[in-house]
């Protein structure tokens, strides 16, 4: 094949139009489907009545359309079930791939290639509502996967999504199925986004690009459907803005209007050329298309239209983020830090340990909301319990959490068997805590390879061998290391890691710990010298375990002040329990500052507070 990601790098592609629309004005009878109980199934007009889908590929090819889609959106089991010929997902998505293969080579000629997507739907199941598991749904995706590469698919797209862990079961698919059949074919993903303007999930258009853009494999990111390109315009030029990856956009023929219960497109050829002009020329769309309602002559406007037009040179400014289902949260905030809510923490919270022991899961849920009523940017969650199965709580509560909670996740355990069950049932991108050298590289060999999998930051803390470095150099060593082994062996990027530098209670007085608040904010200044794109954190309560309460508050506010003027860019706090420093009285700024900067005027003040 032609490598289309270099010609999409040169110039516009067209993707053809609606498969339902055409298959419409051919006046398909029950008998054409196979019989009434297929009728609707455009997918077994594949076998039934190939000649129909044949029509609709010479139909788009002849105007044009540099990229047919396979009659196969529907072709999953989870969707073929609905007529009980789920049996057939395999066979009839690899007919369907070589289907419109045969009439892609018919019309290629070496100016202008044709090339197959398989496409691929989001089924009728919002895995984020419980309807499937995350296994199932990748389990479906694989086979109707596999079937349009071994029927000649040039490349997938995962198309109409509604749902980000849809996607992320369809992109879990398509990576195992490249591995296990040692290929790689482009992956556009394309998102659904309504009239009311999120996915159906609620989800924006940042979060769903902050949680997909992790993603290897996937080459160019996108919308389609639901409404024309009037409503689409502020989301798509969000994506040309922001996306590291081609934007691609693939728009109905208009917002459909109902009419006798049948929808209804008015969107004219030429309308549909002149919206998709500006998104090219002007905001650096590369790849369009027609979605609902666009027909040959929709699409013979947008071929004449992309050899004359060229896409706008994008410049855009990626900022790297966790996201919820619904929103993106930067890594680094101004004014600094990204408060994490320390609160939904078995080992943290006395309240929340006695919800989780009394498996009052919606009350441990409304700890989370309070955390965001009080400040919190993300929310740090720990369920671990000794006796207790974890990874069943984490199932409990997370499944809860994915859609009950606005701000992202730190998923925060030492097993990773719960990290994976928290990463299978959350639709945003988490940031997993965390990696450590504590048994060599072990540990990272299990969960690095889960951030990638499924596009999760991570925090490293600065443990090896010896233990927790207690010295600046032994902390950015051990940094440095973590960074060498999980870029270059684990494919992460500098960006998807945030160093944890960790201290000791200044709070016990201890001759061996005076210095461990010093040489915490030290090694942070030294990692962001060195390593500007990757994040630091802390969990600053750590500092002040063992004080009244009020010493702590204090404490932790002087500690976090310092820590941020060194460069720290996240905060695992009591984010109600934060104080500026001004707000602070002197006496108590000055003397927490001493216990930080072990400057040793008053010697007792750590146990005396
Ligand atoms: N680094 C990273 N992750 C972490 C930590 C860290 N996760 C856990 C912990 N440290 C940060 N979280 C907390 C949570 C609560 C408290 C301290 C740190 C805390 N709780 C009070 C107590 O124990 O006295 C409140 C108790 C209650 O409400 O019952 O201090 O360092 N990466």
């Amino acid at each position: 094949m032609m490598d289309l990601q270099n010609i999409i790098r040169e110039r516009v592609l067209v993707f053809d139009g609606a498969t339902g629309t055409n298959l419409q004005t051919q006046n398909l009878t029950p008998d054409d489907f196979g019989g009434e109980h297929l009728a609707g199934c455009n997918e077994y007009l594949i076998r039934s009545k190939p000649s129909a889908v044949e029509r609709v590929h010479s139909d788009y090819l002849s105007a044009g359309a540099d990229i047919i889609e396979t009659d196969t959106f529907g072709s999953s089991s989870i969707v073929l079930a609905e007529y009980g010929i789920e049996s057939l997902a395999y066979e009839l998505s690899k007919e369907g791939a070589a289907i419109a293969k045969r009439m892609a080579k018919e019309f290629s000629t070496k100016e202008k290639p044709r090339f197959v997507a398989g496409s691929i739907g989001p089924t009728t199941k919002l895995p984020s509502l419980g309807h499937i598991t995350f296994d199932a749904m990748h389990n479906s995706y694989y086979e109707q996967m596999a079937g349009l590469l071994d029927g000649g698919a040039d490349l997938f797209i995962i198309e109409t999504c509604q749902d980000l862990l849809q996607i992320k079961a369809a992109l879990a698919a398509a990576q195992d199925l490249f591995r296990d059949k040692r290929v790689r074919i482009p992956v556009i993903t394309s998102v659904t986004i309504e009239t009311m303007g999120t996915m159906l999930m609620g989800t924006e258009i940042g979060a769903a690009l902050t949680a997909l853009e992790p993603y290897d494999i996937i080459s160019m990111i996108g919308m389609n459907c639901a409404t024309g390109p009037k409503e689409m315009e502020e989301n798509v030029r969000y994506l040309t803005q922001t996306s590291p990856l081609p934007v691609f956009c693939m728009p109905n023929a208009g917002l459909p209007e109902n009419i006798g219960g049948v929808a209804h497109y008015h969107l004219t050829p030429e309308e549909l050329e002149r919206h998709m002009k500006h998104f090219i020329a002007d905001l650096g769309v590369s790849v369009v298309g027609g979605c609902c309602g666009t027909t040959k002559e929709h699409i013979g406007r947008l071929a004449s239209l992309a050899s004359t037009v060229s896409p706008k040179q994008r410049t855009f400014e990626w900022t790297p983020s966790a996201a919820s289902i619904y929103s993106s949260v930067p890594m680094h905030v101004e004014p600094a830090p990204v408060i994490v809510g320390e609160r939904c923490n078995t080992n943290g919270s006395k309240k929340f340990r006695e919800l989780l022991l009394a498996e009052e899961w919606d009350t441990a849920v409304s700890m989370a909301k309070e955390q965001v009523k009080e400040g919190a940017h993300m929310l740090d969650l720990c369920v671990a319990y000794v006796g207790r199965d974890e990874v069943r709580d984490m199932h409990e509560v997370i499944t809860r959490m994915n859609t009950a909670v606005t701000v992202p996740l730190v998923i925060d355990s030492t097993e990773y068997q719960v990290i994976e069950e928290a990463l299978k049932h959350y639709a945003g991108r988490a940031i997993v805590n965390s990696i450590n050298m504590e048994d060599g590289e072990e540990r990272m060999a299990h969960v690095l390879p889960l951030c990638k999998k499924y596009g999760a930051a991570v925090i490293a803390l600065t443990i090896d061998e010896d233990g927790m470095a207690k010295t600046r150099e032994k902390k950015f060593q051990i940094a440095e290391r973590i960074i060498d082994l999980s870029v270059n062996k684990y494919g992460m990027r500098e960006e998807d890691l945030v160093f944890d530098t960790l201290t000791f209670t200044l709070g016990s007085g201890d001759e061996e710990f005076r210095k461990a608040g010093i040489e915490t904010i030290e090694a942070i200044r030294m990692i962001k010298q060195a390593h500007p794109k990757c994040k630091t954190i802390l969990g600053v309560s750590n500092i002040s375990f063992g004080l009244n309460p009020h010493s702590r508050h204090v404490l932790n506010s002087v500690f976090l002040h310092y820590a941020i003027e060194a460069g720290l860019d996240m905060a695992i706090v009591h984010a109600a329990k934060i104080m500026p420093l001004h707000k602070i009285d002197e006496r108590g700024r000055e003397l927490a500052k001493q216990i930080v900067f072990d400057e040793r005027i008053f010697e007792e003040v750590a146990v005396a507070a």
